[in-house]
């Protein structure tokens, strides 16, 4: 038994010492941090440090990069400054959510707008390849992003992203500027025939993707934080407007993912926490929105050719929702066992009738959907779950990754699907043990690209007929890449 003095003296002890080991990280952040990533660690030269923005980071990797740094950008390592001890409380301070929501509307938006290039640049490629047969590689391992010919597979120029760039980048409807989302916010728009960052705002704190008007004139962001659409003029990135995202009660929501639908003369967007879709008129004046009420929360989306039907997944169910855009109801669901990483979705015809298929993140199944029926037509079976799915017009086969869980009998797999037997038909190991993943085909379908995801990774370029390997490209974490005309014409094995 504790004299009672005692425990008073020991509990103000603890407190003090708590105290004591929670003062230097904040005071380390201050010094050492807070000029890049900001004082209230928004971001600035360096990305925000807020729980929501490090999702992707795990803390042993947080721990890594502060005592070692990051190759190939400013951020310097700690090691020799900061104790381990300093530095895992630095790592465990950036996953602490901020005590207040921070700010980020039309104010900060305009601050932040930069136009790196005043004067029109000359709208002609300053190298010689087919504009249309470029493809944009992005590098995560460093931040990068490659601009290849795709039909000499030689880079023609690398040059520096913002940090963790996500989802696709999307191109302007001449396939001459190419915009990029970073989940920090930032929006960066690139002209390719100049080989040049134009101009670059920052939309939002923590955001999700952005998509570009059919008619090339308007660029909407959707963001996770804060709850926001924020509307670009494509020319030059400057703000239109802001459209805060609550449902008619009030209710706020992040937005899942935003869409444009040229066919409809709209921007698409679902948001993920009220059970509404908008649709946006982007050559409206005002740009009005419209509601359309759902059964679920939708976490993703994509749609069918015609951009009639739009077809959801939401995380935490085994069905998709199709949504006939025309009417704003829902029409069928769809078995999608393991939720689909969607943007991951490719239609074809099979047997007279359009199917779409999808890889599942949890499942190892590739679906594959009838799209006048909605029903399963058949689940394929694969080594691993997968996140990407792409093919061709061109080409009768699909391919498929199996990284999704990084189960070590998957992760270095390509699968290969005839499209009209529905069977796998080849299984590729590109390099044993390494993750292998994400497929694209060169504009005329006649060659298949894959990532090798790792740091020391590749750019593995096979014969989308043979399936042989022709050449193979050093690159840094290679993840997505966009060929410019399968990406304008919104090909169909390949996501718009
Ligand atoms: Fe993605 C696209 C959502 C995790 C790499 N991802 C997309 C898109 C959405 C999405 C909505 C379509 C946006 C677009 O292209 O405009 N991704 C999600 C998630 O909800 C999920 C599961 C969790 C999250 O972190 O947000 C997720 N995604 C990942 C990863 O872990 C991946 C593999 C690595 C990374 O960079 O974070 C990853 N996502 C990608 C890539 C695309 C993408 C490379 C573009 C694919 C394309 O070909 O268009």
């Amino acid at each position: 038994m504790i004299a009672k003095p005692l425990a008073v003296f020991l509990a103000t002890l603890v407190l003090s010492l708590n105290a004591y080991a929670a003062q230097p990280a904040e005071k380390n952040y201050a010094e050492h941090c807070a000029s890049c990533h900001g004082a209230d660690r928004l971001g600035g030269s360096g990305p925000a440090l807020l729980p929501e923005n490090l999702e992707r980071l795990r803390r042993p990797e947080a721990f890594k990069t502060i005592a070692e740094g990051r190759p190939a950008s400013q951020m310097a390592g700690f090691a020799d400054k900061l104790a381990k001890e300093e530095i895992q409380a630095l790592a465990d301070l950036v996953y602490q959510p901020l005590p207040k929501t921070p700010v980020w509307g039309a104010d900060e938006i305009i601050t932040s707008h930069t136009l790196h290039e005043f004067n029109p640049l000359p709208n002609r490629p300053v190298f010689t390849a087919d504009p249309l047969n470029l493809f944009i590689v992005v590098e995560t391992g460093d931040h990068h992003a490659t601009l290849l010919d795709g039909d000499k597979f030689e880079p023609i120029h690398r040059f520096q992203t913002r940090y963790a760039l996500h989802g696709g980048p999307k191109f302007s409807p001449d396939g001459r500027f190419v915009y990029f989302a970073s989940r920090d916010g930032w929006v960066s728009k690139y002209d390719i025939y100049n080989l040049k960052t134009v101009a670059e705002v920052r939309a939002g704190i923590n955001t999700r993707n952005v998509a570009v008007s059919g008619d090339g004139k308007t660029v909407l962001v959707g963001n996770y934080l804060p709850h926001s659409l924020v509307l670009l003029n494509a020319e030059d990135l400057s703000l239109i407007k802001v459209i805060p995202t609550a449902d008619a009660s009030g209710k706020s929501s992040r937005v899942s993912a935003v869409y444009q639908a040229e066919p409809r003369g709209s921007f698409v967007a679902a948001l993920k926490d009220v059970k509404e879709v908008w649709e946006i008129a982007y050559a409206k004046a005002d740009f009005p929105v419209r509601r359309i009420a759902v059964e679920n929360y939708l976490d993703d989306f994509f749609f069918d050719q015609s951009y009639r039907h739009l077809i959801g997944a939401a995380r935490d169910g085994k069905k998709g929702q199709v949504i006939d855009l025309d009417s704003g109801t829902k029409v069928a669901e769809i078995e999608l066992p393991g939720m689909p990483h969607l943007g991951s979705g490719i239609t074809w015809e099979w047997q007279g009738k359009p199917v779409m298929a999808t890889p599942n993140i949890k499942d190892a199944v590739v679906s594959v959907i009838d799209m006048n029926t909605w029903k399963t037509v058949k689940q394929i079976k694969t080594l691993g779950p997968g996140f990407f799915m792409r093919s061709h017009e061109n080409t009768p086969y699909a391919w498929t990754d199996g990284f999704a869980t990084m189960s070590p009998q998957s992760r270095d797999v390509m699968h290969i699907i005839d499209k009209n037997t529905l069977e796998v038909v080849q299984t590729l190991r590109p390099i044993p043990g390494k993750i292998a993943a994400h497929t694209e085909f060169t504009r005329d379908g006649k060659y298949a690209l894959v990532s090798i995801w790792e740091k020391d990774g590749a750019l593995v370029i096979y014969d989308a007929a043979t399936f042989k390997e022709i050449k193979r490209l050093p690159m840094n974490k290679p993840s997505g890449k966009y060929n410019v005309f399968n990406k304008i014409t919104r090909s169909a094995g390949t996501s718009h």
